[in-house]
């Protein structure tokens, strides 16, 4: 990801209205992918919020290798075009897969010079107002929403015929199960853009990929279960710190670490309010999840836990690389963090592992992957709304380079073509005789590193960020612990999935100051000063709510209201 966005993002990420994708970090090991996203996140919700099943990845994929064609292309397009990742560079005489595309999908692309992944938004949206953008770009809509609000109505972007969907099936049932892309679509009336969603498979990652990972064997020495509600979590937190879990008969642990109230918040949905967007009530009113009172009873929690000690009394500044520190040196008993099975395998290998040589950490590390208000409630986490990459069209793309293109993009999203991201079939992974994928190593035990070996291999990303192979059980993805990793992430999805909470997609897209201007308002800091300090938890919730108030909150529900009623949301 953009690593000037990052320090901007990690001042933005407590606060309130846009995707705050923020708290974008390094990404955790991934053997089979050295371009992995990692992005605090909002991912795809299907177009039905949730309700639906979509097709599965199975039947999706048999479809594809009909729809996408595969060779018989005369001549080699070139496209300019940026992947939104690392640059790539395309020579077919030494690079295999560049070979490859322009053999079977009659494509060769050039590395645009707008570059996002290295540049800020202001280069491409330079190149947007001069006409000079590459023919395929990707960019984070929600990080700037003027890619819809601004490259759409001004037409610096291509609409991509519903008549080219046709060909594509798979193109076009993700973005029918894309709920950016379709509100987008209502908002425009037209697709003009594709998703790059973390996972193309809507069904991997219903919820936001947050974790609290857990000291299983203090729980086993203090006889406690993983807390799956408020009470059973503060009670851990409580015994963590209380009750000398590591059994060295000194006062040395304490509960909770982490990455602060940032992720914290996607704990509060327990209430069936997304803390950290936009809402709507059952009368069809606006609010800001942050502000509704349903949170007071959890802060209670925290405030609690805070008054015992057992949480990291630097927890509201803290930052990520510090609180795995702390969780890996034994010090606590749980730790707040990303929890996708990237960040699983990541925390489990690259942090505790690496600081506890000799052990297996799933021996010791389990995941509360959600929490529950109550006990009998359903452990509830944001829906997934995608910190999402668009891939769009300069005005000036022709129809048979779009046609081109979404051919390759189809393939990619099918059962074959998505592999293609991981190498070949034979030189760099293999089907073994369940289907199980299985990754060829050298004589070390070394993988392929396909961006040494495949040099424009970031061309295969267009479609997701590839959480979907670290996920699937069974694709080989990670060099260690591969199978504890996706059997962790698993347990974790179905726990998750079962109801998450929707925000309202419509208020990340809006590029008004009205509601930008709320922004400044920081819930995350206001919640840990409600959590550490004196006066009645309620009070100071009161209190804050006053100041947000006071600070044009009302005007942004009220243009959010607008907004809803023009664009029928
Ligand atoms: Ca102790």
């Amino acid at each position: 990801m953009k690593r000037k966005l990052i320090s901007t993002l990690l001042a933005m990420s407590m606060v309130l209205g846009m995707a705050a994708c923020g708290n974008n970090d390094e990404p955790a090991s991934n053997s089979a992918d050295g371009s992995a996203s990692e992005e605090e996140s909002q991912e795809s919700t299907p177009a039905d919020d949730g309700g639906e099943e979509s097709q599965s990845a199975e039947d999706e994929g048999e479809d594809a290798e009909e729809s996408a064609q595969k060779g018989g292309f005369e001549d080699v397009i070139t496209i300019v075009a940026d992947s939104d990742g690392d640059p790539f560079s395309w020579d077919p005489t030494s690079d295999k897969m560049a070979k490859y595309i322009e053999e079977n999908f009659g494509i060769a692309f050039q590395q645009s010079e707008t570059n996002y992944y290295n540049n800020d938004f202001s280069v491409l949206q330079l190149a947007a107002t001069d006409g000079a953008l590459p023919k395929v770009f990707a960019a984070d809509i929600l990080y700037y929403p003027e890619e819809i609000t601004q490259f759409i109505p001004e037409e610096f972007v291509a609409e991509i015929p519903e008549s080219l969907l046709e060909k594509y099936p798979l193109t076009k049932a993700l973005l029918e199960n894309d709920a950016v892309s379709q509100t987008v679509r209502g908002m425009y009336d037209g697709y003009y853009f594709l998703p790059k969603p973390d996972s193309a498979d809507p069904n991997i990652y219903k919820a936001e990929r947050k974790g609290i990972f857990i000291r299983t064997d203090w729980l086993e020495k203090l006889n406690l279960e993983v807390p799956t509600t408020w009470e059973e979590f503060y009670n851990v937190a409580h015994a963590f710190t209380h009750d000398d879990p590591d059994g060295n008969g000194v006062d040395d642990t304490f509960g909770l670490t982490g990455d602060g109230m940032g992720t914290l918040r996607y704990f509060f949905s327990s209430t069936g309010i997304s803390n950290r967007y936009w809402n709507r009530d059952a009368d069809g009113n606006w609010f800001f999840g942050a502000m509704d009172d349903s949170n007071i009873e959890i802060l209670e929690w925290l405030r609690k836990m805070y008054e015992d000690g057992s949480i990291d009394p630097d927890f509201g500044g803290i930052k990520w690389e510090d609180g795995l520190k702390t969780f890996s040196s034994n010090r606590a008993g749980m730790c707040l963090r990303n929890a996708g099975a990237d960040w699983i395998n990541g925390v489990a290998v690259k942090y505790y592992g690496a600081a506890n040589e000799g052990i297996n950490p799933f021996d010791r590390l389990g995941l509360i992957p959600a929490l529950a208000l109550k006990d009998g409630d359903t452990p509830r986490m944001d829906g997934y709304t995608s910190c999402m990459v668009a891939t769009m069209f300069s005005e000036d793309i022709t129809e048979e380079e779009m046609d081109r293109f979404l051919n390759f993009y189809e393939y990619l999203l099918s059962d074959e073509g998505k592999y293609m991201r991981m190498g070949f079939e034979g030189e760099d992974w293999e089907r073994d005789a369940d289907g199980n994928i299985k990754l060829i190593r050298d004589e070390n035990g070394n993988s392929t590193a396909m961006s040494v070996k495949y040099p424009c291999s970031t061309v295969t990303h267009w479609p997701s960020w590839g959480f979907e192979l670290a996920a699937y059980e069974n694709v080989e993805y990670f060099d260690e612990y591969n199978d504890e990793t996706k059997a962790l992430n698993a347990e974790a999805c179905a726990i998750r999935n079962q109801d998450p909470v929707w925000p309202e997609i419509g208020p990340m897209l809006i590029d008004d100051t009205v509601v930008t201007d709320i922004t400044s308002f920081a819930f995350g800091s206001e919640y840990w000063q409600i959590i550490t300090g004196t006066e009645p938890v309620a009070d100071m919730f009161a209190d804050m709510k006053q100041r947000a108030i006071d600070s044009g909150y009302n005007d942004a529900v009220e243009a959010i209201a607008q907004y809803a009623q023009q664009y029928g949301w």
